[in-house]
């Protein structure tokens, strides 16, 4: 037999690069392949994907827990889909349909997520759904609303980043989060352009910058409102643009001539000069802004956004030829995962649930009686804290996500997980989460489905199968069909095809802000992805947005004023560090997948604290001595890493790791207003030799 081929994209983040998978029989390989984000690059985590297909930890059956001993104990798939269903009409008559909760992931394919958010509203007839994408876009995808009219994290092609002038990265760090992005920033660099980077640490990317900012964490907002300043103050302002494209700027200008440069030197650190450097060089040319979750994952992180908006806009980026304002969108689908309908406050295609006119058009489409459907639920820390708790809900449904080592104050969450009386876990391993359900589904993994995807550029995917999944083992289409039977009597309308759920979604989403009505299948393998908006299958799609106007209701962007307040938890004599989290090249988010790839597991085998020399000498420690980090909500005890690379009253550690290592004992379970978004970037702690 000829080797098997399919050509598809890693499992993992947005970049989504391109890849070839070949089947020889005995092993599978990842070959490169060209597409236009990673033009045949991959990195280490990409080179390795296909080998939790065969791993010896992969479920091959479900898995219910035994009441009496307690522990977790093969299943056939009736006993384990009929323990769900039993559990979910008992909670319902006792308690009401709010009592079944579920929790989505921005890794599932556009065809799961939607059946997803379906799923609650139709078959379990729930207003509580909410997902991981909350941790990670939410503040992003509010402020890019707020001013634009539309949430698409890059409103241009990637490529589009080789032709800045000038490119400003604040809290990103795609040399070790998207390495092959960085074969973009290298384009731009060669032509002569500038690479600016705004990070509390001195990174792989910061390492690459012409010039780096190295704020005091929590306090981009402040420094943005100052660069506005210094625009006003040098006539920087691209005033023709402002009047003919934009409302609102008159307030921002009153708001940042308040922002006085020196000031926002005490209290963020970076220098004047480097304030002037940095706006004098986005104001030259063509200039590009992005942020990640270095600025977005705060409490304050929807206005910090708006406030590098409002910068973008002044200086009359967005919609200009190689310029903008873009956000780096995290998951391998978190773009899409946000626009089908796993969100609180969501409907297919971006539509908001509390809208009459969308409650109707989605209801059509799903043959239920638009007064049916639930009503927005409340986002994911929310949630997940209210599980168990009186009148918070009494089951949960995980698909694509490890709160139990990714959410804030992980302990609180769970205990609240341990309180539910019925907990569901679809995953194909056996994550921190999973260990602690009463019935465990074992779910194909990418290589072995058909999907598509949305990566961060707002371009839809193909992702072909390689091959079919193990034996024992079903897609999540399948798992949501045999639930919806089982909860409503009929299989019609949850299909397990992923090209008829694909159908559907094109029909639901028409008409929405993500408009996927035009957007085929052979499109997408035709032209190398789909961009939308794409209303129309004979009609273009949108690389790129704004070039004429803004989906706005006046077509014009929003300035909207914002002003800096300190981190929801400030250091003070007893907590006198700032702890600050995020990622490490060789791991992937909780870890579940790539601390079972032995390369990976090499590269970066366990939990560290990044300190500087200085404060380790302060504090008495040596490199690789076990630490122990406390805050107010919990600890974490990992080995010391020294590192000249952080500011001295910052501490850092990455939160791949479950168990003493986790970071997210310690993080502050505080949350922006707005979004919903957790302050994963900043609380207080205290540092000690364990
Ligand atoms: N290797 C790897 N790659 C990934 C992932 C992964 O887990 N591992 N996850 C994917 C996902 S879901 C996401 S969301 C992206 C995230 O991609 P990034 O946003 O690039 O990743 P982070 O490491 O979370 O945060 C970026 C930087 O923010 C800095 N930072 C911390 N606090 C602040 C602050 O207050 N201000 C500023 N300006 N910077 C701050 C940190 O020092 C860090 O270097 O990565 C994707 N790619
Ligand atoms: N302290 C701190 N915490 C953070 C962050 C931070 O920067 N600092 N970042 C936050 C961010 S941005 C994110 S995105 C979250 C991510 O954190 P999580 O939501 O925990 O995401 P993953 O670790 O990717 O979990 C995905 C789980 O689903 C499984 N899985 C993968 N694909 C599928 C599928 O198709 N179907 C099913 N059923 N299961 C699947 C995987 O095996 C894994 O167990 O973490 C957040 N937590
Ligand atoms: S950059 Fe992201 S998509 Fe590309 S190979 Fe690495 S993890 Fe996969
Ligand atoms: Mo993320």
């Amino acid at each position: 037999m000829p080797p098997r081929e399919a050509e598809t994209h890693c499992p993992y983040c947005a970049l989504q690069c391109g890849m070839v998978l070949r089947d020889s029989g005995d092993r599978v390989e990842v070959l490169p392949r060209q597409f236009p984000t990673n033009r045949g690059g991959l990195c280490q985590k990409g080179w390795t994907a296909t080998e939790l297909l065969d791993h010896p930890d992969r479920l091959t059956t479900p898995l219910l827990r035994d009441p009496a001993s307690g522990e977790l104990r093969p299943a056939t798939w009736e006993a384990a889909l009929d323990r769900v269903a039993t559990g979910i009409h008992a909670i319902r008559s006792a308690h009401g349909r709010d009592a079944v909760a579920v929790f989505g992931g921005g890794g599932l394919t556009n065809e799961k997520a939607y059946a997803l958010g379906k799923f609650a509203r139709v078959a379990l007839r729930t207003r509580n759904i909410d997902y991981n994408g909350r941790w990670c876009m939410s503040s992003a995808a509010a402020a890019g609303i707020r001013a634009f009219g539309i949430d698409r994290g890059l409103p241009f092609p990637l490529a589009d980043l080789g032709r800045a002038d000038t490119l400003l990265l604040v809290g990103a760090n795609p040399a070790e989060t998207m390495p092959p992005l960085m074969r973009h920033v290298t384009d731009q660099r060669e032509r002569g352009g500038r690479l600016i980077v705004v990070d509390p640490r001195v990174t792989a990317t910061a390492r690459q910058a012409d010039l780096h900012l190295q704020p005091l964490p929590g306090t981009d907002l402040a420094v943005a409102n100052a660069l506005l300043h210094i625009a006003v103050t040098e006539g920087l302002v691209d005033k023709a643009y402002v009047d003919a494209r934009t409302t609102g700027f008159e307030q921002v200008r009153r708001t940042v001539a308040g922002y006085w440069p020196a000031e926002v030197e005490r209290l963020s650190g970076v220098p004047v000069a480097d304030l002037e450097e940095t706006v004098r060089a986005l104001a030259r040319g063509s200039a590009i802004i992005l942020t990640a979750r270095g600025a977005e994952q705060h409490a304050k992180g929807v206005d910090t956004v708006s406030a590098f908006v409002n910068l973008a806009l002044a200086l009359g980026l967005p919609g200009r030829p190689g310029s903008g304002y873009g956000c780096l969108t995290g998951q391998g689908n978190g773009q899409g995962g946000r626009e089908h309908g796993q969100k609180a406050d969501q409907l297919p295609g971006y539509r908001k649930i509390d809208d009459p006119a969308a409650r109707t058009h989605v209801a059509g489409v799903w043959g239920v009686d638009p007064d049916d459907l639930p009503g927005p639920g409340v986002p994911a820390y929310q949630l997940l804290d209210s599980l168990g708790t009186p009148g918070g809900p009494r089951a949960l449904l995980v698909f694509g996500s490890n709160p139990v080592v990714s959410a804030p104050r992980a302990a609180r969450v769970t205990e609240r997980l341990r309180g539910l009386d019925l907990l569901v876990v679809a995953d194909f391993l056996l994550s921190e989460t999973a260990a602690l359900a009463d019935v465990v589904l074992p779910v194909a993994q990418w290589a072995e489905e058909e999907g598509t995807m949305t990566n961060l550029e707002g371009r839809v995917l193909r992702r072909q199968a390689l091959r079919p999944p193990p034996p024992g083992v079903r897609t999540d289409l399948d798992i949501l069909a045999g639930l919806a039977t089982r909860l409503t009597g009929t299989d019609a309308a949850f299909p397990t095809d992923p090209r008829a759920v694909f159908a559907e979604l094109r029909r639901a989403s028409a008409g929405g802000p993500a408009d996927y009505a035009g957007v085929t299948w052979e499109r997408i393998e035709r032209d190398e992805g789909t961009f939308w908006p794409c209303p129309d299958p004979d009609g273009p799609d949108t690389p790129r947005l704004f070039a004429d106007r803004f989906p706005t209701p006046d077509g014009r962007a929003r300035f909207h004023p914002v002003s800096h307040r300190p981190a929801a938890e400030e250091v003070c004599a007893e907590y006198p560090l700032h702890f600050t989290t995020g990622r490490v090249l060789a791991q992937y988010q909780s870890g579940t997948q790539t601390r079972r790839v032995a390369a990976l597991r090499k590269a970066a085998p366990r939990g560290f604290v990044e300190l500087h020399p200085d404060l380790a000498d302060r504090l008495g420690v040596d490199d690789g001595d076990e630490l122990i980090v406390t805050s107010r909500r919990g600890e974490l005890r990992a080995p010391a890493r020294l590192s000249p690379a952080i500011r001295p009253d910052t501490v850092f550690a990455p939160f791949h790791w479950g168990g003493a290592a986790r970071a997210n004992s310690v993080t502050n379970d505080a949350t922006d207003p707005v979004s919903g978004m957790p302050e994963f970037k900043i609380c207080a702690v205290r540092v000690e030799k364990a």
